[in-house]
């Protein structure tokens, strides 16, 4: 008896996210997944992040991932911008934020009235590592407290991410967490891997991460234009 299997469950959800790719590049926006253990500091870093860059002339939306609740969504309601809230709870709970979520979530937005769409993730350093839901660029946020080990515990975590941001650095004193270890740590599991040392809370860091995010969105923009330059050129000739 042959026994079918099925070889790639992910194929679905990746064909979506292939499309929320293609929605936010005909829409010239910069897409970034925030992903993180719960607690780490993604919310109240995005409420600073997006009043800096409102400050600076660019708009933002937020797809605010959890299994249950509000509760984050309305943190941003002194920004007035547009929030959408992504909970897994009605379709099973699932501990990560899926492309279909994304998909939907898209649908809810003024998509061409924006720069820049933040995807928090559900709190997790495990499930949400796994899927790909069309972001530009995946960003982990490892607080101090939780130690120099996890990117040796969740290495899949680090080596997907382009950016980690080591956040709440104004507890250091407080802490035993070794940055160089953390550091080292880092590097072992992801040489490509960025780091920004940043505290959301007394404003250490934000300089560098805000360059970051317009320095990313320029450089999509660009590879966008060359790409229809270039295939334009083929067309014709
Ligand atoms: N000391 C310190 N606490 C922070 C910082 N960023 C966030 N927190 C605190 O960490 C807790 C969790 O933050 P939150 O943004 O909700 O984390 P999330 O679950 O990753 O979204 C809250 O009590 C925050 O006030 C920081 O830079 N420094
Ligand atoms: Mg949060």
């Amino acid at each position: 008896m042959k026994i079918p299997v099925v070889s790639n469950v992910l194929e679905e959800s990746d064909a979506l996210a292939k499309k929320n790719r293609a929605t936010f590049d005909v829409h010239n926006l910069f897409v970034v997944n925030i992903m993180s253990s719960p607690g780490a500091g993604k919310t109240t870093l995005l409420v600073r992040t997006i009043a800096e860059l409102k400050q600076k002339g660019y708009r933002c939306a937020v797809i605010e991932g959890d299994i249950t609740s509000t509760i984050d969504s309305e943190r941003f309601s002194p920004l007035e911008i547009s929030v959408v809230q992504a909970n897994t709870a009605p379709f099973g709970g699932d501990c990560h934020v899926g492309s279909h979520l994304v998909h939907a979530a898209l649908q809810m937005l003024p998509l061409a009235e924006l720069d820049f769409i933040f995807i928090e993730n559900i709190g997790n350093l495990v499930c949400p590592a796994e899927f790909y839901l069309g972001e530009h660029k995946k960003v982990v946020v490892l607080s101090l407290p939780e130690g120099e080990d996890k990117p040796m515990k969740y290495p899949l975590m680090f080596r997907e991410c382009q950016l980690c941001l080591v956040s709440k650095t104004d507890l250091l004193p407080f802490l035993d967490t070794d940055i160089a270890t953390l550091r080292r740590n880092l590097d072992l599991v992801n040489g490509d891997l960025e780091v920004i040392e940043i505290s959301a809370k007394v404003g250490i860091g934000l300089e560098n991460w805000l360059s970051w995010l317009v320095n990313g969105k320029s450089a999509q923009h660009l590879a966008i234009s060359q790409n229809k330059s270039n295939a334009g050129i083929t067309s014709t000739s």
